[in-house]
């Protein structure tokens, strides 16, 4: 055979779309491992046409994923950020559209089994040492896939998948203000830098000569802006306490305007150098938390309601997402939100065997 032939499932989580393995059935290597992702999604090329991936950031994503040894956690869900044009997996970020197919697949795998109606999935993510519990619609001893859930960047109806996570702040950066402060200048700007899920940039659109209702696409033709807007990532990276930025994917940049729809925030949030069609989960939850936050940027922008659970709509170039914060006394205890996922392809993914002859049996 000249080809080895990889058990994997193709799955959309979310607003994403990537491939699932368990990380038994992937090289132990991970110099090796990194060379067969690249080859599975066909990278590096702008097309990823010898691959799987689909020429973009959001669906050309990983997660493997393993029974897990820790108490309290059922797997261990370790996600890749396969680049699309550069020879590279990332693994500094985690992705919370990716983690909601994680549930489905684990038990369509047969390491969790289910348990009623719903099933409970405690998943440990690896790339932020945090835990997740996706609540997984199993009626009938299967997971279910369809139902009425809409999530605005997914066409359709799907069943609705409940997300809950307990503390999640400061997940890369230590802290969920990592500079100590609620907000900052850097090159004139002022900015808000963030950590619940994500490290995040907030930036009042204003401030950069957009109005922040922009196209993606509008924003990322825009050259000037985006020399700006890396000028100040390369700046914040270091004092969010994550280094040299300019080889990794975060922090995410989000440039905010007052809400239009009735939600809490307008967002437009590059990830980092393209604009994201919707926002990623931790980004939504992490920009959440920031409209909490007494004296960030978000002040006398952001609509926020009383109370210790607070609803936030979080508004992107397609529609909203909507995030649960749950406070005690005046601090973040939790968060919730609803995804929804769908296995699209059960087979094999095959890798050319010169570059991996497979598992030995
Ligand atoms: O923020 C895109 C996505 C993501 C990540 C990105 C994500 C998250 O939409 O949790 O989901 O920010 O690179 O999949």
């Amino acid at each position: 055979m000249q080809q080895t032939r990889i058990p994997c499932l193709l799955m959309r989580g979310g607003t994403s779309k990537g491939a699932y393995f368990l990380a038994r059935d992937l090289p132990e290597q991970p110099a090796l491992r990194d060379r067969v992702l690249l080859a599975v999604m066909g990278s590096p090329d702008a097309r990823q046409i010898d691959g799987i991936g689909g020429g973009d950031s959001l669906t050309s994503k990983v997660a493997i994923i393993k029974p897990s040894a820790r108490t309290g956690a059922d797997i261990d869900y370790l996600f890749a950020q396969v680049l699309v044009e550069e020879p590279r997996v990332d693994y500094g970020q985690n992705c919370g559209n990716i983690l909601a197919g994680v549930g489905p697949f684990a038990i369509e795998c047969g390491l969790v089994t289910v348990k009623g109606d719903v099933t409970s999935v405690r998943i440990f993510m690896e790339n932020t040492g945090q835990i997740a519990v996706a609540h997984v619609p199993t009626p009938n001893g299967a997971v279910h896939y369809s139902g009425d859930a809409r999530i605005d960047g997914v066409p359709g109806h799907a069943a609705p998948l409940i997300i809950e996570f307990e503390d999640i702040a400061g997940s890369s950066c230590g802290a969920l203000l990592p500079t100590g402060n609620a907000h900052d200048i850097f090159d004139g700007v002022e900015v808000t830098c963030v950590d619940n899920g994500m490290p995040v940039v907030l930036i009042r659109a204003e401030e950069l000569g957009c109005s922040g209702y922009e196209a993606p696409e509008q924003l990322d033709a825009d050259s000037e802006l985006k020399v700006r807007l890396e000028s100040i990532r390369l700046q914040a990276g270091p004092c969010m306490n994550l280094g040299d930025v300019s080889q990794r994917n975060v922090p995410k940049m989000c440039l905010i305007a007052r809400a239009r729809a009735g939600g809490a925030l307008s967002t437009r949030t590059l990830i980092p150098h393209r604009c994201h069609t919707s926002i990623g989960v931790f980004g939504a939850i992490s920009v959440a938390a920031a409209c909490l936050i007494e004296g960030s940027v978000t002040t006398n922008l952001a609509c926020v309601g009383e109370g210790e659970v607070k609803r936030l709509s979080v508004e992107h170039p397609t529609g909203e997402f909507t995030v649960e914060l749950h406070l005690q006394d005046g601090q973040l205890t939790g968060c919730g939100l609803i995804r929804t996922a769908r296995l699209l392809f059960d087979g094999v993914v095959c890798v050319p065997n010169s570059l991996w002859g497979g598992r030995p049996d």
